[in-house]
């Protein structure tokens, strides 16, 4: 299986997720900090106060992906870095940070692939509404614009928000994740204002001559039980139903009014019924509407629900009643996620269809499993597996015509789990915290043949 000339072969990472040096170099708190210090909040009582401690070794950790033939490399910029009270007064040793980086990135000839917002959104901006306010879009807009006017020279790649839906519904919704709320009206609001801070930081960034602008979705096939095993299977009305509204609650609610400028109906109904439409102002969808040149995809798996009359909404899904979020039967990774492969190529095809003229790229695709490292060896084949099985199926929609123009791996090294700490392990590049070693996995031996022979 050969790849097209030129499709860009990587690997991800996050600010909160692999940086540590926490309270380093004038760095703000972020709401994570918060989050993870509150008792309870993550499992072990970790924070990333160390994490990987990237922000000490990102030069050594670029000698690592130059070895491994990386050609991108997508990491986040952590807003409380750049501006300790997210807006107003910029650090210059965390401009100084990502500035190095960048450069180290580029002398290796790798291409930086920059996010904006991976979740670590400055606690000060948090305490007047998070996201739930307005004003957060705008303050958004201001930072990124920020972060382009030192790093725009050298980066052609950015991308606004990672993952919009955890952000908000996780955040705000059932309150797994930072910062914590439990209110549905509070998540609605609060996808609706990311929305909007990607839309005004989009202009921004276009009109500051950015080339190639991206939005990072958390898209999954939604599939009935039946499904799962076999794409042919032809769901009852009343299960079709059902996974059309998830469908339109879990991508459509972002991808439709970035791409085409109008929420789903469903979601403009799941909003009526939880705290009204009130933040959604004339002009708004206009503004959501910023032309962008690809759709950052990050798929791990399926969402596989079936109808349930009577069940009430799941804290994170407004708008879900009446569907009950089912089991896949399929073997699971450590997260207990189920591993169907070719969910990636029915999902490709699917945003193909539905969102023609934006080119897509898979942004983060991995799997968390039980690693040991023996002899100096991790020997992660069912990574290998996990991943062989879904790069044929990036293949197989490459060749069904999806305008695929890359594939990173999730992630590089592994990192602090957000609400699961450190316990879970995505990296194919094993860290041992106490000794901050890094041992590439099999896995990344395995990727590094891939990417030099750029075929299966
Ligand atoms: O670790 C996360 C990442 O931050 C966002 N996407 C999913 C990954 C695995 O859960």
């Amino acid at each position: 299986m050969i790849f097209p000339e030129g499709f860009v072969w990587g690997a991800a990472t996050a600010s909160y997720q692999i940086e540590g040096a926490a309270k380093e170099d004038g760095r703000g708190q972020s709401i994570w900090d918060t989050f993870s210090h509150t008792p309870g909040k993550v499992a072990g009582g970790d924070t990333g106060d160390v994490a990987c401690d990237h922000y000490h070794r990102h030069a050594d950790d670029v000698g690592l992906m130059r070895e491994l033939g990386l050609a991108a490399y997508r990491f986040s910029v952590a807003w409380p870095r750049m501006l300790p009270e997210g807006q107003g007064r910029v650090n210059p040793k965390g401009l100084a940070f990502y500035d190095k980086l960048v450069d180290e990135l580029l002398n290796a000839e790798i291409s930086p692939y920059v996010t904006l917002y991976h979740w670590d959104l400055p606690q000060a901006l948090e305490d007047r509404g998070g996201w739930t306010s307005r004003d957060t879009a705008y303050r958004f807009a201001e930072y990124a614009q920020i972060v382009h006017e030192r790093l725009g020279d050298r980066v052609s790649h950015w991308t606004t928000l990672n993952e919009p839906w955890v952000a908000a519904y996780l955040g705000y919704g059932n309150g797994v994740h930072a910062p914590g709320r439990r209110d549905p009206a509070a998540a609605m609001r609060a996808a609706h204002h990311l929305l909007l801070g990607h839309g005004l930081a989009a202009r921004a960034l276009r009109e500051a001559g950015a080339r190639s602008l991206m939005l990072v979705v958390n898209s999954a096939p939604v599939l009935t039980p039946a499904q799962v095993n076999d794409p042919e299977a032809a769901p009852g009305e009343a299960d079709a139903a059902a996974a059309h509204r998830i469908h339109a609650l879990l991508t459509r609610q972002f991808l439709d009014p970035a791409v085409h400028g109008s929420y789903p109906a469903e979601v403009l109904d799941a909003a009526a019924r939880n705290g009204g439409l009130g933040h959604v102002q004339d002009g708004d969808l206009e503004l959501i509407n910023a032309p962008i040149d690809q759709i950052g995809i990050n798929y791990y798996n399926p969402c596989v629900v079936e109808a349930s009359p009577g069940e009430p909404a799941d804290a994170a899904w407004p708008g879900s009643e009446g569907v009950r979020f089912a089991g896949a039967d399929a073997p699971t990774t450590a997260m207990g996620w189920p591993i169907v492969p070719d969910g990636l190529s029915r999902l490709l095809a699917r945003l193909s269809r539905d969102y023609p003229r934006v080119g897509l790229m898979v942004t983060e695709n991995g799997a968390a499993f039980d690693d040991v490292v023996e002899d100096g060896r991790v020997r992660d084949r069912d990574r290998v597996a996990y991943l062989r099985g879904h790069l044929r199926e990036v293949h197989r929609a490459i060749e069904a015509g999806a305008d695929l123009r890359g594939y990173l791996v999730w992630s590089l090294l592994d990192n602090f789990e957000w609400a699961e700490g450190y316990r879970r392990r995505f990296g194919i590049v094993h860290v041992d915290y106490p000794t901050q070693t890094r041992t590439p996995k099999d896995s990344a031996l395995w990727y590094r043949d891939v990417i030099g022979r750029n075929r299966l």
